[in-house]
């Protein structure tokens, strides 16, 4: 694109640097406040709206170019300078030691804590079941009748005795109602499987966290507030929200809950498809027909539930672009929003 740096050229530069006081100079060249990239990006404005949207993606791009090469090099030129010392005959016991990579929690597992820890702090428990599902749990329950075309939507893997590897969470909603009183409040994290031809966004086994509140004279207002509030706790910041009508058998209304595009802070971008937004979370109002089967009276009670895919969540989180990073063991976070 024009006027910005080679990728090629920032690698180079970084590879070119031979001690870590030019790598410092390097960071601060390109990755500081003041910046190449900071003060490329706050020239977007000026670019005509047709070109933005290509720009500040292929900017943000170079950004994590440089940040990727930093950082390994970093790495390298700290075992350099350890060996050098090592060499030079002699090991200073004061020194600190240097800093050695000794892992850490998996991004899934640290914003999981977090949701659990903003869903209990407004009274929700979290409840479990099992990963091996039955047909009634996963599907009769939750008014998806055997013959009904809505079991398709979910990809279902079957073992020989039909069983079935959850398609989604919204079973422990049927098991939470089954075994609780309500008011009832729950979240369910757990994995989930489906027959799906694995890419970027897709994986055959993936998290989703679901959601159920079950109470009298519970709205679709009540829902919008709790799922914008975790977004804005999940961001660190308050993002443009919307939502859009759609068909899940066991809520009515039906809702997809969609949130202002952080890759490109809502001007347009490959991975939004241009929109400006992300669809993130799936919701809407228990269907009567599932409290029903539950033994719930719907003229009493109603509810709201969601099931949010954790990874995509996880993904928009720390700016990680393709779902098979979660899981293929050579992750590096490549920005936190
Ligand atoms: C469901 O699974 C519903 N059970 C969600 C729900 C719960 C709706 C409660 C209403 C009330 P869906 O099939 O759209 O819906 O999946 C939910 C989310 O899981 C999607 O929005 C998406 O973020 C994520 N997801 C779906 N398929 C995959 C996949 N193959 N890989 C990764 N994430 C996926």
């Amino acid at each position: 694109m024009t006027g910005l740096p080679e990728a090629a050229s920032i690698r180079g530069e970084a590879l070119a640097c031979t001690d870590l006081l030019a790598l410092e100079e390097f960071r601060l060249r390109w990755l500081g406040k003041k910046g190449e990239i900071t003060g490329l990006l706050k020239g977007l404005g000026a670019v005509d709206p047709a070109e933005r949207s290509a720009r500040g993606a292929a900017i943000n791009a170079l950004r994590d170019i440089a940040q990727t090469a930093w950082e390994a090099r970093k790495a390298e030129l700290e075992v350099i300078a350890e060996q050098a010392a090592l060499d030079a005959g002699w090991i200073d016991v004061t020194a600190p030691s240097s800093a050695r990579a000794a892992g850490r929690l998996h991004p899934i597992t640290v914003l999981l804590e977090e949701v659990i820890d903003h869903f209990t702090g407004l009274g929700f428990e979290v409840a479990s079941g099992p990963e091996i599902e039955d047909e009634f749990h996963n599907f009769d329950a939750l008014n998806i009748p055997k013959d009904h075309p809505a079991r398709d939507v979910w990809d279902t893997f079957y073992t020989d005795r039909r069983e079935i590897p959850r398609t989604h969470t919204s079973s422990v909603q049927i098991r939470a109602m089954q075994t609780r009183k309500p008011p009832i409040r729950v979240i369910s994290p757990g994995r989930v499987f489906r027959n799906e031809t694995i890419d970027a966004t897709h994986h055959a086994s993936f998290n989703q966290v679901e959601g159920l509140l079950v109470d009298r004279h519970v709205t679709v207002g009540h829902l919008k507030h709790t799922l914008e509030t975790l977004v804005t706790r999940i961001m660190g910041r308050k993002l443009e929200t919307r939502f859009r009508p759609a068909f899940y058998p066991f809520v009515e209304p039906g809702l997809d809950l969609d949130v202002q595009c952080v890759f490109c802070n809502g001007v347009g971008c490959s991975i939004c498809k241009g929109s400006g937004y992300i669809e993130l979370i799936p919701g809407g109002l228990v269907h009567p027909k599932v409290l029903a089967s539950c033994g719930l009276d719907p003229d009493e009670w109603q509810g709201f539930a969601f099931g949010m895919g954790f990874d995509r969540m996880v993904m928009m989180r720390y700016g990680i672009d393709d779902i098979r990073r979660l899981y293929d063991g050579r992750l590096q976070l490549v920005r936190q929003f």
